[in-house]
């Protein structure tokens, strides 16, 4: 993660996510399903105004699913419309779109407009691509109509900004960068991987063991740097001279967990005043 990149860009997306505002009916705001509040933005509110926001949980498919749930209910217990998606297979979207067609109109004339906002990763494009389809491409063959070139045609009354306001996330919170760089969200270089695999590890041991036990044959409660070992010795990780390679073996299980190969996942749940990830914030571990 380029830190340098904050300040400057910031300024210029929020101003241009602004500008747009003007001409937008309701605002998508993308978060990943497994990490909800950790992905959210943290001035949304403020930024998008009085417009409309449903938050879109994405990435389903990767969560656990009674969690999803969980969340679901916790925004709209709180006045927040939601809805989780998975984008690759379109799953959510008849109540995506439902959820959209509810919202009012500014204006009488025209489509409903509707624009993308999240964090890097969560799935700006790939939701826009999915949305607008291949059908759509830009509406700009109309010469002279430069406002047009701006909007997705997603069906005849809903339109979609073609650019999506990347924001960047709030991670003062030691455990909310942690969970964005599991996530993938944030470049893991920043954090030790070895030491991202470890919490990973202990997380699965406490919230999902039996998932440590099916994909990798680790009982529960095993030191993390043990677990690594074992890893790498079952999967033929060695370094010259037969030493265990346990750095491909973190990198392995946090590739493994991003890609879903664990399991459907949520790392945080709503409400939990008290906890791992509590823990983990106290912790001298980064
Ligand atoms: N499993 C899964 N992967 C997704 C989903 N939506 C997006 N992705 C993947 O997440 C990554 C980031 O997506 P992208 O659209 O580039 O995110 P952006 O940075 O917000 O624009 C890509 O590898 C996508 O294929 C989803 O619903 N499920
Ligand atoms: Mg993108």
């Amino acid at each position: 993660m380029d830190i340098q990149w904050y300040p400057g860009h910031m300024v210029k997306t929020k101003k241009m996510i602004k500008q747009n505002l003007r001409l937008v009916d309701v605002v998508l705001e993308l978060v990943d399903a497994r990490a909800p509040l950790s992905t959210k933005l943290p001035d949304a509110d403020s930024l998008v105004g009085s417009r409309e926001i449903i938050t879109v949980l994405n990435k389903a498919d990767l969560a656990d699913k009674k969690v999803t749930e969980m969340w679901i209910n916790y925004f709209k217990n709180r006045g927040i419309p939601a809805v989780s998606v998975d984008t690759l297979r379109k799953t959510g979207f008849k109540r995506l779109f439902s959820l959209i067609n509810s919202v009012k109109k500014r204006s009488l004339l025209g489509s409903r407009r509707c624009m993308i906002i999240g964090v890097p990763n969560v799935g700006k494009s790939s939701l826009m691509n999915q949305m607008a389809g291949r059908k759509s491409a830009r509406t700009a063959d109309v010469p002279g109509v430069t406002r047009s070139k701006m909007w997705l045609k997603v069906s005849d009354n809903l339109e979609l900004l073609d650019t999506p306001g990347i924001l960047w996330p709030k991670f003062e919170d030691k455990a909310v960068g942690i969970k964005l760089a599991m996530l993938g969200s944030i470049k893991e270089d920043l954090l030790d991987l070895q030491q991202l695999a470890f919490i990973l590890i202990k997380f699965l041991s406490i919230y999902y063991p039996e998932r440590l036990k099916s994909r990798y044959n680790l009982n529960t409660n095993i030191p993390p740097l043990q677990a690594l070992e074992k890893i790498a010795a079952s999967r033929g990780f060695f370094l010259e001279g037969g030493i265990l390679d346990i750095e491909r073996s973190a990198k392995t299980i946090i590739t493994e967990f991003r890609q879903g190969k664990i399991g459907a996942i949520s790392l945080e749940r709503p409400e939990e005043k008290e906890g791992f990830w509590i823990d983990i914030s106290n912790q001298d571990i980064v």
